[in-house]
């Protein structure tokens, strides 16, 4: 069975959020990021990305990573993408080279183009953490970077439903889960109604309700 090391309150629920939709059954390890405990290397501190157990499956000490008949996959687009094609060829896999190599340059350009500015915005931006002038000033610098490839993603939306073969896909999955870093900083989404309706789309399926609501039961 497949096995996802790392608690759904990470970039796992990419992976969670797939398993959701194509019905595959997996069991969790949950693994939890080093930085959310107080001390990660106390003796009766919880699995962690720097518990040694978990360093000898993820040497870069990070969450999620997948075990997959006898495959230990990192980074968790390759892993989404890795089980949409396996599981689901022309439905949220691809159904051919062309439409296999689309899926991958969307997953590339969220997770190079958008997602370390969204991140910014997810870290800094409302009540994570009390904004200094220095947080607004790289807020307002992150919101401004992620003009021009959320421009690229309008232009896309506003002709199309969905970003591959006019059908939900592990594109569209991929990039819901980085846009959603921006989703509450209106400044940005306010600009681009099309990216705003498409990413409502992706989160009212029922699949990413479920991922949601496992999201919530875990400890903040
Ligand atoms: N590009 C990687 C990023 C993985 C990553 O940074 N994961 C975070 C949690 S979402 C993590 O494990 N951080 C561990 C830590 O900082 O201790 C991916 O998409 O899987």
């Amino acid at each position: 069975m497949l096995t996802i090391h790392g608690v759904t309150r990470s970039r796992a629920s990419r992976i969670v959020w797939l398993c959701f939709e194509l019905d595959i059954p997996f069991r969790q390890i949950p693994v939890i990021q080093a930085y959310r405990l107080g001390d990660a290397d106390a003796a009766d501190a919880p699995l962690n990305t720097r518990s040694p157990e978990f360093l000898k499956l993820s040497p870069a000490g990070a969450i999620p990573v997948i075990e997959d008949d006898g495959l230990v996959l990192a980074e968790s687009l390759a892993c989404t993408l890795h089980l949409a094609r396996k599981h689901d060829r022309g439905g949220l896999g691809p159904a051919d080279e062309a439409e296999d190599a689309l899926m991958t340059q969307w997953s590339f350009f969220a997770a190079t183009s958008i997602e370390p500015d969204a991140l910014t915005l997810l870290f800094l931006h409302g009540s994570r953490r009390v904004q200094s002038g220095e947080d607004a000033a790289l807020v307002s610098a992150a919101g401004e970077r992620l003009i021009r490839p959320m421009t690229v993603m309008e232009s896309h939306l506003a002709e199309h439903r969905h970003l591959v073969g006019d059908r939900f896909t592990v594109a569209d999955l991929n990039m819901a889960e980085v846009v959603r870093y921006a989703q509450g900083y209106a400044p940005l989404m306010g600009q681009f109604p099309a990216v705003a309706a498409w990413l409502q789309a992706c989160q009212d399926r029922p699949a990413f309700r479920k991922m949601a609501e496992a999201r919530l039961a875990e400890p903040a």
